[in-house]
């Protein structure tokens, strides 16, 4: 964990761990599953590290967003079939415990509720368990040349660890169940189509246009990004008047934390000073 007095400090120290690359770059984090040879297999060591890499990013002042890629030909193969699955097979129950959690605790946990923004940039591969940090990263940009595929039913089990959760989340509901039942591989156009991701573009764009997209957001408020994508995360499972009264909440709690004043500069430049049309453009977060 990462140490009180390293919050928000600019050590300068690599972040890198045997399986996960981390490169910054103005204001964005690259962080790379790094096991090329392996196709980025999701391994117990591999996953030990990421959830390490989350914590340490969260409040590291040299990340402003996190983007989430493979590094090869591969976003991820999904799960490590040797070293998560029939390694542990034979496992203590308190070994399977903490290589299960382990996987949990980052693919989903932390991501889903990250205190920056995230993007998944799918650069190649990206099967079965991929699609739990896929999904729970904000926003996700494909290359139109990557391979996606629900293949758990290809070796004879079903989309487990919230695999299942997340499609029925991000995805159409038909095509869904029809990737789940078929095992079938699409591509990032069809990714697009399905709502898996936002946008696929060809693989020679992919890190420029994800690059534009996270300095978009480095130029947003940060506190209120924060604030804006864990209301939208939690609303999910409230009903209306639950969900009203927790985003009421939420909306004072954002203005009270605030330590740019976002909404009082915007209000004053749209209204006193005219500078701004809101609709159109941000509010100038220097003045
Ligand atoms: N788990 C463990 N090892 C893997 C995985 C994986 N998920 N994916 C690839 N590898 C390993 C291979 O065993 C191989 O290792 P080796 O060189 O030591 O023999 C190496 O990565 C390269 O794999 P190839 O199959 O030779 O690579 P190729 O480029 O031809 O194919 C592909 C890539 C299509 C991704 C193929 O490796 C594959 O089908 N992988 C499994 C995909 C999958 O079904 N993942 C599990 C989803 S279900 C879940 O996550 C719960
Ligand atoms: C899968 C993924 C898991 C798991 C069991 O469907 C199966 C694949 C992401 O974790 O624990």
């Amino acid at each position: 964990m990462q140490s009180a007095d390293n919050a928000g400090g600019q050590s300068g120290a690599s972040l890198s761990k045997s399986t996960v690359l981390v490169e910054f770059d103005a204001g964005i984090a690259w962080v790379t599953l790094n096991r090329p040879e392996k196709r980025n297999a999701m391994s117990p060591t591999l996953n030990r590290e990421m959830l390490e890499v989350l914590e340490e990013l969260e409040t590291d002042s040299r990340c402003g967003v996190v983007v989430l890629t493979g590094a090869g030909e591969s976003f991820t193969a999904g799960m490590d079939l040797k070293e998560y699955f029939r390694e542990t097979d034979n496992a203590s129950a308190a070994v399977k415990l903490r290589v299960r959690r382990a996987a949990g605790e980052w693919q989903w946990r932390k991501l889903r509720h990250f205190a920056k923004p995230t993007i998944a940039m799918v650069n190649g591969w990206c099967f079965g368990g991929a699609f739990t940090p896929l999904v729970s990263c904000d926003l996700a940009i494909a290359a139109d040349e990557a391979t996606f595929g629900l293949s758990e039913i290809n070796w004879g089990i079903i989309p487990a660890g919230n695999v299942t959760k997340a499609v029925s989340e991000a995805m159409l509901p038909r095509a869904a169940l029809y990737y789940i039942m078929t095992g079938e591989t699409f591509g990032g156009q069809t990714a697009r189509e399905t709502g898996l991701v936002n946008e696929s573009v060809p693989l020679a764009q992919l890190r420029a246009r994800t690059r534009a997209l996270a300095m978009t957001l480095l130029g947003k408020n940060p506190t209120v990004l924060r604030q804006a994508k864990n209301a939208f995360k939690r609303v999910g499972s409230m009903d209306w008047d639950l969900s009203e009264d927790y985003i009421g909440a939420k909306a004072e709690q954002t203005a009270a934390q605030d330590p740019e004043k976002g909404r009082q500069k915007g209000l004053t430049q749209f209204l006193d000073e005219k500078s701004i049309r809101p609709g159109l453009e941000g509010y100038k977060r220097g003045d």
